[in-house]
């Protein structure tokens, strides 16, 4: 298989990157975090999409050099970017299934931050509602994590199989809510009333909420109405590559 064989260079050869996307507090209208993204272009492939080589990784378990370049990359740009005196915000990164089924996760993330020395609480994890995780394995590694001081973000929230099970098994900060009921969230009444019971249900609960996938005003103002929080999405900006990221912190300081 040609892609799994690219995959396993491209670590060593440098063909990955994170573009980031800010996460805007309404409070204050100022980007307070980047979801870390990942791109891989490879010369013969070219740009591959993660969505296409994410699965194959986890397939064939590349995931876990992936996963772990990803965690050591983002938490290194951020500390750079703090120890410049530029403004402290969070970084998060989206962690596979299969990287939660794997005992060694959080001592590999504690090694990650003593080495690269960034404080623990800049750093979010997302997690994926997903079957083929064990449970068991699951909470011993978020329990960890969260005793290590690391925020866990449950992401695409609505979609998946066990959004509820997961908000009550699992020490869970941060509600993502998933894109596809910010859309139509004006002409599609039954988004509408789920996204304003999700934003509720996070409020009881003490959790931060973030609507991902905004891209219009009146998606904003429905959202602000609605007493959503923080904000993600193409309105404020698609994911960009890291010196965009320096020049957005440049002006926030
Ligand atoms: O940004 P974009 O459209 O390319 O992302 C597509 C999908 O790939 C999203 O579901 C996103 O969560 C996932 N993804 C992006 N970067 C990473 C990563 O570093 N690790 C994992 N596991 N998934 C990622
Ligand atoms: O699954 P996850 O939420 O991690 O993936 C985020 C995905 O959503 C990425 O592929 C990112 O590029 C994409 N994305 C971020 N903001 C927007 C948006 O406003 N509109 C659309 N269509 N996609 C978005
Ligand atoms: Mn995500
Ligand atoms: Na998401």
């Amino acid at each position: 298989m040609a892609i799994e064989f690219q995959l396993r260079k491209a670590i060593l050869q440098g063909e990955l990157r994170i573009v980031y996307q800010p996460v805007v507090d309404l409070n204050t209208s100022l980007m307070v975090g980047l979801e870390c993204l990942i791109r891989w272009h490879n010369a013969e492939l070219g740009e591959v999409s993660p969505s296409e080589f994410i699965p194959i990784a986890e397939e064939t378990g590349v995931i876990h050099d992936i996963g772990e370049w990803v965690l050591r990359e983002a938490c290194l740009q951020n500390k750079l970017w703090q120890d410049a005196g530029l403004p402290a915000i969070f970084v998060a990164v989206n962690v596979s299934r299969c990287q939660f089924n794997d005992p060694r996760l959080s001592g590999m993330i504690e090694d990650i931050l003593r080495e690269t020395g960034l404080q623990p609480g800049y750093l979010e994890l997302e997690i994926t509602e997903s079957l083929s995780m064990d449970a068991k394995l699951a909470e011993g590694a978020l329990a960890s994590l969260k005793r290590l001081g690391v925020r866990i973000a449950m992401d695409d929230f609505g979609t998946g199989y066990s959004s509820f099970g997961y908000l009550r098994d699992f020490p869970i900060d941060k509600m993502k809510i998933d894109q596809s009921f910010i859309k139509g969230l004006k002409h599609r009444h039954v988004n509408a009333v789920i996204v304003q019971t999700m934003i509720t249900m996070a409020q009881h609960l003490g959790l931060a909420v973030v609507a991902e996938g905004v891209e219009t005003e009146e998606e904003l103002n429905i959202l602000r109405e609605y007493g959503c929080r923080y904000v993600q999405g193409y309105y404020f900006s698609r994911p960009v590559e890291f010196q965009q990221i320096e020049n957005m912190l440049v002006h926030l300081s």
